[in-house]
Formats: C-alpha cells, sequence, structure tokens
C-alpha cells in the first residue's frame, strides 16, 4: 500500500521545518497553520496571495513577503510542536470560508461552499460515503449491480455500493484494475491534469512524487485503491461483456460475458453501471492502406515493447495529447522520427510538467496536518470554474474567428507567445505549428516546452502535407514523397463518441441503445437514457471536462447520483426508474445550447469531442459547480416510475 494519508510527527530540530519550509507552497500553507492551531490571525492581510494562477504559485507574494510567510510559519510551527502538537476543534464553517477567502485571494462565493467542503475532505471524513444501508432499508429486496469496467469509475463505484451493503460483481475485460493506466504504458504517459486533483477527493494521496505523475504511478495509487477498498474479490478479470439485455417482465438485466477461455455466462442483475471510460477503444485512422505497411506497427495505447527503436526511422501519424507524450521519448531513441500532423494543436505550458514533487513541499505535506488538502483545494480553484470564460464564445465571434472572444483572444497570446519564444529560430516551425483555429477548439495538450524542443530536433521532421495512403514501405502523402520507415506508430486516439462500443445494449421493449442514439450519445446528465431502465453511465455523454477540473470529480458526482438512484428503488419499492424523454430531451437542449457557447462548440476542426453527426457529444459545457448540485439528488419526478 503506497498511499500515504499518514501525517508524521514535527521533530523537536526546527533545522528540517526551516528547509522544508523553502519549497513550500505558502498560499496553502498559511490556512494548514491556521486550522491546525485554530489562530485565524496567521491569515495576515499583507500575505494574502493576489492571484491563484499555476503561472505563478505563490499567488503574487513578493520576496519579501514570502520570506515573512515562511518566518511566520517556523515559529507558528515550532510552538504548536512544542505545546504538544494538538490539531486544533474543527473550525467553524465561517473560519473555513476565511481560510478560502486567503487561500484564493478572493471571496469564495456562498455557493461553492458545501462542495469544497467535500473535496477538502479534512479530518478523515469521506463527505460523500453514503450513510444508509441497503439492509436497513429493504433486507429482502434483490439488489445486485453489475458494474462494468474495473478503471477509475468502476473501482469508486464498487467502493460505494459496497460501503451501502449492496450487492455487485465488476466485469472487466484486462487482467488487473485501472482502466486508461492499465493499458497506456507508452512511454512518456502521464496525467495531465495534477496528480493533487486526479485522485479521489476522500482517498488523496498525500507523496503523490510528481506533481504529474507517470503512468505506472497512476496504475500503483489505482490498484492501492482497490486493495484498500477491499473489492478485488468481486471483480472477474479477464472477463468482456457481450451484450446486456432487459427482461421487462422481471426488471432484470441479463448481461451476458466472455471469459478468458472463451466460456460464456449470463449474469443477472437489477441495475448495470457502465465504467468503460470514453478513451478505451483504440482509433485506427481512415486512411487507405492502413494494414498495408510491411513493418511493425501499433496503436499507441498497445505499445510494442520489444521493439528496440536505436537508429530505426520511426513514423507517427497524430500530435494529440498521447503523441505529444511519447513522440519526445521516441526521439530520445530513434534514429529519425517522421510525425505527421494533419491539424495543429495548442499547447499550454505547465512548468512543473516533468517536476519531481520538492523534498520539502512533500515533507510539508506528511508533516502538516491539512497541508496537502489545502493544496489540493487551491488547484481546484486554479483549474476549475475560474477558467471558464476564457473558452466561452461573444457574441461578435463570426465563423473562421481565430478567437471566441476577448479572455479566448488572451489565452491565445499566451499560448501562441509561448510557442514563438520557443521556436523563434524556426519561422518554418511557427507556420506549422501555430494553429488558425481558437484555443481550446480540440483538446489543449500540456506542455512544458518539451514538444517544441523536440520539433527543434535535427534527426525530427514534422511532415504536414496531408497523407495520400500508407504503402509497404511506409507513408506517401500528396505531394508524391513515400516516406520510407522502420517503424509506424498511430497515435491516432480512441472511438470516443461510439461510447459503449461494442456492447450490444437492449433495454425496454427491445430498444437497442445504438439505435436509439443513432451516432449521436446523449443522456440525462450524462448519466441516465430513457428506455434503459436501472442502465447507468459513469464518464457517459457531455460529462467529459475541457479545462475545468479533474475528471475524477465528475466520476464522484455521478456515483453519488447512482446511489441516489438505488436508495430511491429501495425506499420506494419500485422496480425500477426509466428517465422520461421530454426530461431527457430538455436537458439535452440545453447541453448543445450550452456547447455552442463554448469554442469546441462553435468551431469546425476536427476533435474527439464531436460525434460523426458534428454534435459535441463529449463535453459539459457549465461549471462543475452546476454538475455537483445536479447530481446531488435524485428527483423522482425526472423518471418513469416502473
Ligand atoms: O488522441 P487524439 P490522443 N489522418 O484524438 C490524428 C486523453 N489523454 O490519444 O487533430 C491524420 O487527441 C489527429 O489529427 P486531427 C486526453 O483527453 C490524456 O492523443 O484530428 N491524422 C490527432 O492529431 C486526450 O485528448 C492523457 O487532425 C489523424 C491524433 O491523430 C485524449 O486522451 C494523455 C487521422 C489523435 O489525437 C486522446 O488523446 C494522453 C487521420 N485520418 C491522452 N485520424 C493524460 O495525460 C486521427 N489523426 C491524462
Amino acid at each position: 500500500m503506497t498511499i500515504s494519508r499518514e501525517v508524521q510527527p514535527l521533530p523537536l530540530d526546527d533545522e528540517p521545518i526551516r528547509k522544508a519550509l523553502e519549497d513550500a507552497h505558502l498560499p496553502s500553507l498559511l490556512p494548514a497553520l491556521a486550522q491546525i492551531t485554530g489562530d485565524l490571525s496567521l491569515l495576515r492581510e499583507d500575505l494574502f496571495p493576489e492571484t491563484v494562477l499555476l503561472t505563478d504559485p505563490q499567488g503574487g507574494l513578493s520576496e519579501e513577503a514570502q520570506a515573512e510567510a515562511r518566518a511566520l510559519a517556523l515559529r507558528t510551527l515550532g510552538e504548536w510542536r512544542d505545546a504538544g502538537s494538538v490539531v486544533a476543534p474543527p473550525p467553524s464553517l465561517a473560519d473555513v470560508r476565511r481560510m478560502m477567502d486567503f487561500l484564493i485571494g478572493e471571496h469564495v462565493s456562498d455557493e461553492y461552499l458545501p462542495l469544497l467542503l467535500e473535496e477538502l475532505a479534512f479530518a478523515d471524513k469521506d463527505a460523500r460515503a453514503p450513510e444508509w444501508s441497503k439492509n436497513a432499508i429493504n433486507a429482502d429486496r434483490s439488489m445486485r449491480v453489475a458494474i462494468v469496467g474495473a478503471g477509475m469509475s468502476g473501482i469508486l463505484a464498487a467502493h460505494r455500493l459496497q460501503q451501502a451493503g449492496i450487492e455487485y460483481t465488476v466485469i472487466e475485460k484486462n487482467e488487473d484494475v485501472g482502466g486508461t493506466w492499465f493499458e497506456n504504458t507508452y512511454p512518456g504517459a502521464r496525467v495531465d491534469s495534477s496528480n493533487h486533483a486526479y485522485s479521489y477527493s476522500f482517498m488523496q494521496k498525500f507523496d503523490w512524487p510528481y506533481h504529474h505523475s507517470p503512468q505506472e504511478v497512476l496504475l500503483e495509487y489505482f490498484r492501492d485503491c482497490a486493495e484498500a477498498f477491499d473489492i478485488r474479490d468481486n471483480i472477474r478479470f479477464n472477463t468482456e461483456v457481450i451484450d446486456v439485455v432487459y427482461d421487462d417482465e422481471r426488471a432484470v438485466w441479463a448481461v451476458r460475458v466472455r471469459g478468458a477461455d472463451g466460456a460464456e455466462e449470463t449474469i443477472e442483475a437489477e441495475a448495470v453501471i457502465s465504467a468503460v471510460g470514453q478513451l478505451n477503444r483504440p482509433k485506427m485512422p481512415a486512411i487507405e492502406g492502413v494494414g498495408a505497411f510491411e513493418g511493425p506497427s501499433f496503436h499507441s495505447a498497445r505499445w510494442d515493447h520489444d521493439i528496440d527503436f536505436a537508429g530505426k526511422t520511426v513514423g507517427v501519424i497524430g500530435t494529440g495529447s498521447s503523441a505529444s507524450q511519447f513522440i519526445p521519448h521516441l526521439s530520445d531513441r530513434a534514429g529519425e522520427v517522421r510525425i505527421f500532423q494533419r491539424t495543429p494543436n495548442w499547447y499550454a505550458p505547465a512548468p512543473n510538467y516533468h517536476e519531481r514533487v520538492a523534498d520539502g513541499f512533500l515533507w510539508l505535506a506528511t508533516h502538516v496536518p491539512t497541508y496537502a488538502q489545502w493544496y489540493r483545494f487551491w488547484l481546484f480553484w486554479a483549474i476549475s470554474d475560474g477558467f471558464l470564460p476564457m473558452v466561452e464564445v461573444d457574441d461578435s465571434w463570426q465563423p473562421g474567428d481565430e478567437v471566441t472572444g476577448k479572455l479566448n483572444g488572451e489565452l491565445r497570446d499566451l499560448l501562441a507567445g509561448s510557442m514563438r519564444n520557443y521556436l523563434k529560430d524556426r519561422p518554418d516551425l511557427i507556420e506549422k505549428t501555430l494553429p488558425d483555429f481558437p484555443p481550446a477548439s480540440k483538446r489543449i495538450v500540456v506542455d512544458n516546452g518539451t514538444w517544441p524542443k523536440t520539433l527543434l530536433k535535427e534527426h525530427v521532421h514534422l511532415v504536414t502535407e496531408p497523407i495520400e495512403r500508407i504503402t509497404p514501405r511506409g507513408v506517401l502523402t500528396e505531394d508524391g514523397e513515400e516516406h520510407a520507415l522502420d517503424v509506424l506508430v498511430y497515435g491516432t486516439g480512441f472511438q470516443a463518441s461510439k461510447f459503449l462500443t461494442p456492447m450490444k445494449v437492449v433495454g425496454r421493449n427491445g430498444a437497442d441503445m445504438h439505435e436509439q442514439w443513432d451516432g449521436d450519445a446523449r443522456a440525462y446528465l450524462g448519466i441516465t437514457m430513457p428506455n434503459f431502465p436501472n442502465f447507468f453511465f459513469l464518464y457517459g455523454p457531455n460529462t467529459n471536462i475541457v479545462v475545468n477540473g479533474s475528471i475524477v470529480y465528475f466520476s464522484e458526482c455521478e456515483v453519488q447520483y447512482v446511489l441516489e438512484c438505488l436508495k430511491f428503488l429501495l425506499e420506494s419499492g419500485r422496480q425500477a426508474i426509466d428517465c422520461r424523454t421530454d426530461v431527457h430531451d430538455a436537458y439535452n437542449e440545453r447541453i448543445d445550447a450550452g456547447n455552442l457557447k463554448r469554442a469546441w462548440g462553435v468551431s469546425n476542426v476536427p476533435s474527439w469531442y464531436k460525434s460523426d453527426s458534428g454534435r459535441v457529444a463529449q463535453n459539459w459545457p457549465f461549471t462543475l459547480l452546476e454538475y455537483w448540485q445536479q447530481t446531488k439528488k435524485m428527483d423522482p419526478a425526472d423518471y418513469v416510475l416502473l
């Protein structure tokens, strides 16, 4: 078990404290000190952060103010230790809000307070754990749940069901938990949101080694969670779901599965939770000749670790988030790299992208109670709803405009300035890499300069000529050049809008899920859809977040809602709930209108955010707060009760 949530006692010697404070994130540290001592006078006006920006983590504090804050922290920690290291009683709501206001340098709006308290998850209290149990409500009722997938969302759902005493089986096609973190083992794979936010609110890890940890660390975290939650025995590994069919008479789902030995079996369940993720099934490009290449070729999510790239000419199709992570690594090994880029990307600077967490920060996170949680809160704020206006579409926007509004223009200037700076001696590369579409039209790739630096290497070639076809020898571009390759890697993404592919799901009265969607997946709250009673999606349609927040947060909201639905079934004695069509349609109209006010909605740039029809099927266009509010409680009036 590597999830350290233990806080060690402070040493008697002040020196290690003084040393650690050099790496302190001061805006988070002072509220932590105020909390453990109960002394709110530590939140001094002269030490108030002015901004919440990832690029300015000390909140704009001057060097003198930072030194003053460190001295204050050293004194406070020493006195607190000498008085017995007794953590003050939990702060009042008013005091918590003062600490929050301090940390972000502005007034936290009242409506955010309950949400943020959940996210902070102080005092080992899991604020989102169900406070009820199945047997206490209805011990006789059969309530079996089948969860499809043991990735981040599936593990979470299993944990919550277990807490509520509900019987469940997780069906996982892989041999282990972890989902995307199990499958994507390409070199350079790491989480591009900050770790301290990309983790369960109730299972925060205080000792992340990196700000953006590599794949193996994330996989270990999710393995450890599965272990700690004691859910592994309920997971059927190496087992794939073939189809899921609803029995109208009995209100029971039949989940047909195939094990590793090819044997099929049917599992019955009163409810099904799909936790299969959006970015799971690799997408091969619609290019003539895919499969014709005679050398080794593979998709980034199926990395071939047996290949020795030394001295080889490697071609890569795609420049999305995956390719932007593995190409720099390939360029360190291969003799030559040819990158085939169809559309350029915007790159967001993340200065600590490859940095280890500084020793002092780590020390404080594991020695000062609540410091790690306050840092998570700071991140939550820095990367969440405050960022949304930057991708808003102003009324003045016209198709073809390079920005969607004033703030989007400022974002564009920032991102373009960073790229121009790196490539200042190569106008040809600036020309090829700077997009002519608004930032956030498709996913912004996170980077700390590694990408442009890779492009500057002599043996790396960025090919922007469109691909005509793939040949036995390599890639033929439309200018007639055949790029001879030894290895071809497809960094071409996933079948994101084909939700639940290739599973077949048949609901009430024989309704087929994929036929009902007709290539355009929709759901109510991204969780339920008409004709599929007691069938719930996690990370379903329109629940992907583009700029604001961590997807773990969304899964926590979704699972909370699903649990509310199950509780309703137990309490009401109803067999099933089926989403009302009018509720579902009205909801989706609002979502569609919302997405048309965002850069990704109005832009015609290709991206996995859209289904084949061009509708944004993936993204949530509103605030995190709104999703939290909508999923907190289930309203029976939204459902046909069966
Ligand atoms: O896939 P993508 P990805 N001809 O779909 C190109 C998450 N993720 O695997 O832009 C030529 O973004 C395509 O070109 P274009 C993250 O959410 C997270 O990189 O469509 N090119 C594009 O360049 C991310 O957004 C992390 O014109 C073709 C590329 O292939 C999502 O996964 C790390 C083509 C596909 O890019 C998917 O990222 C990695 C064709 N026919 C990924 N078809 C984290 O750190 C496609 N392309 C958590």
